[in-house]
This record gives C-alpha cells, structure tokens and sequence, in this order.
C-alpha cells in the first residue's frame, strides 16, 4: 500500500491515492486497482511487470504506446464514443517515461476502465462478439505506420523453439519429472511435424507475419454492465506473427467447455458452437486475411492448444519456473487439460474446416 502510495505520486495521474488492491487472474504479472480519492478523478490499474519474463521492458512499453494510440486514433475516426472504455490508456511518470523502475521492480500505470466484466466462459453472442473485435484489432493494427513491433517474447509463438525448450528440458530432467510424463512426451513427439507446418510455410514465403495480440484468452477483453464488448486488454504479448495464433488461442480458452487446469477431463471438450460463432465474426472484421491464413483458421486452434500442452509440460518437467502455480502438481494437471482439449479438436477438426469454408 505505502508503496503503491509512492509510485502514485511519480505518475502523470489526476487525483488523491486512497487504496490499492490485488486485481485479476494474470499468470505473469502483479495487478493493482489504484482508486482516488475524488469521485471526479479516475482509478487507475497499477502492475508490477515481471520482469524476467518481458525482459525488453522498454520494447513492451513502446510497443503498447504505439498501439493504443494507433487504436484510439482508428476509434476516433470511426466516430466511437466513449474512447477511454474502448483503448486502454497508458499513463506516463512526470519524467515522461511510459514505466518507472525502482532498482528491483518495474512498475507502470494504465487508467481504470470502469464498471467492466471480463467472463471466463463465453457464450455463442460473446464469442462472436470476440471474434469481431479481434477481427477488428488486427485490421486496425494492419497499417500501424513505422518499424515494425519488437518481439517483445523472442520466438513467443514460434512451436518450432517452443519444441526444442521442451526436448532441452527434458534431457536436463532438473528436478526428476521426466519418467512421470514419458506418455504425454510421446504423445507430443508424435505430432511434432504436422504441427510444426506454419513455420515451413513461413520459411517457404507462403505464410506471412502481422500484428497480433498473441494472448487472446477470453479473460483478456472487458465488456460493459450490459455485456457489450468494450475493449482488448493486456497488450504485453502485442508483436509480430501469424493470424493463427490469436484464432488459435481464443479457441483453446473460449471454445473449451471446461477449465484451462480442469482436474475432471470429463469436463473439456471443444465447444463447436463457440468456435462457429468466433470464426463467423473473426472473418466478417479481418477482411486482411490470404487465402492460406482463411484456410488455416481451425489449423491455429489445434496449434495453440498444442503450444500451450507443451509449454506447459516443459514448465512442469523444469520444476515450476514460469507460471505462477497454486500447487505442486498444477503445471501437470494444465497439460493434461490442455492435451485433452487438442484430442478433442482433432476429433471435431472436420467440421471445424467446414466453419471456414
Ligand atoms: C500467460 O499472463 P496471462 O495469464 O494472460 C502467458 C500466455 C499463456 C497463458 C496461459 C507472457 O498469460 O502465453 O497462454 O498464460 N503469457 C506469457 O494461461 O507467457
Ligand atoms: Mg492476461
């Protein structure tokens, strides 16, 4: 508290610090909702970022700042109202820094969106609501004028790397995990090539790389009191690559009928239905896409969900080191989840084709 107290005070806010309190379900990054004390000055969100996983802070920061402006300006253009509910808002240190870096942590502030609901399951109507709205945000980032974005996770989306963490992974076998998990490694190998297609596409010309959220989960966009959606949050992964992976992850959060860690595997499924909805509204707003990117839609959900089982698994075979976890087994328990919700989109894989068609 004191210490938000303090960092309140070097930013560009409006208003009296009053309180600050934990806020969200992010694995990565501290949350803080920071109210004042005026009824006519904004809160603000508050995050520590960790920082040995964004560890170009600098890249992120300016990577966001691009965005969000480029974003208000699409809005502004389109003659929304209502602008600050609709584009998350950095806020700058009175140096005019976009984060303040107190020699241990890095800390930044953002306004507060008021009276928001993120939602942890969708419904037909909010998952093509989603499917419009990421649809739009790659369209409006899709001429996002000067250099292109830093990689703000060097090969975040790349399962080519993500594969190769896992085998190093495994032949360290650092805190003796590896014999547990002999099944699942096989099953991953086993889809090695298949799933490995985007990055030969890529190295052949035939796939190219746009701006991408690359963290599409459904918890990441805010819909008003009415359940109308309002903004795409958490911009931290926003970088270069390929249209999969943002199709891709909202389906493996959006389409699964159960939890990401579902203990009762009975639970996961893909849910058809949401993953027809988001596929209708995705292509009604991404009228950028290729022939090849359309036709590769349902391919991006199978490819994140396997993404994510092996990073996953590579977290728990390595001790726990990446995710924040609530018990020893969880990392385990989220592959397992994960690999159930891949077996099952590659039994219900035709008829997710035929959304696309
Ligand atoms: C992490 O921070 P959070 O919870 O939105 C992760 C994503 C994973 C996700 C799995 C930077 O996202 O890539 O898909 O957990 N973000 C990073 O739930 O690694
Ligand atoms: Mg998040």
């Amino acid at each position: 508290m004191e210490k938000a107290k303090q960092l309140f005070d070097l930013f560009e806010v409006q208003g009296t610090f009053d309180s600050a309190a934990p806020l969200g379900a992010g694995l990565i990054n501290d949350t803080y909702k920071v109210t004042t004390k005026e009824s006519n000055c904004p809160d603000y969100l508050l995050q520590r970022i960790n920082h040995a996983i964004f560890q170009n802070v600098e890249m992120m920061q300016n990577n966001i700042f691009r965005v969000t402006s480029h974003l208000r300006k699409k809005l502004e253009q389109r003659g929304e109202t209502d602008i600050d509910r609709k584009v998350l808002t950095p806020i700058s240190t009175k140096e005019g820094k976009l984060y303040h870096f107190d020699g241990e942590s890095y800390w930044r502030f953002m306004l507060f969106i008021p009276s928001t609901k993120t939602i942890d399951s969708v419904t037909e109507e909010s998952a093509y609501a989603a499917g419009r709205a990421f649809g739009q945000f790659q369209c409006d980032l899709s001429d996002l004028p000067g250099e292109p974005l830093g990689e703000t996770i060097p090969n975040f989306h790349n399962i080519e790397f993500r594969l190769q963490q896992l085998h190093e992974t495994i032949e360290k076998d650092a805190v003796g995990r590896v014999a547990e998990v002999q099944e699942l490694i096989d099953e991953i190998t086993k889809r090695e090539e298949e799933l490995c297609l985007p990055e030969r596409l890529f190295r052949e010309g035939k796939l190219t790389k746009r701006i991408n959220h690359c963290d599409t989960k459904v918890n990441n966009m805010l819909f008003d009191e009415n359940g109308d959606f309002l903004c795409v949050i958490d911009l931290d992964t926003v970088m270069p690559g390929y249209v999969l992976s943002d199709i891709g992850d909202f389906i493996r959060t959006g389409a699964n009928t159960g939890a990401e860690d579902d203990e009762n595997l009975n639970n996961v499924e893909v849910n058809l239905k949401v993953v027809e909805a988001y596929t209708k509204g995705y292509l009604e707003t991404a009228t950028f896409l290729s022939p090849i990117e359309k036709s590769l839609l349902p391919f991006g959900g199978k490819l994140l969900t396997y993404m994510q089982t092996v990073r996953f698994l590579t977290d728990y075979i390595n001790g726990d080191t990446y995710y924040k976890v609530k018990h020893a087994g969880h990392n385990l328990q989220r592959t397992k989840a994960q690999f159930k919700l891949l077996q099952s989109i590659e039994a219900h894989f035709d008829e997710m084709n035929e959304f696309v068609k």
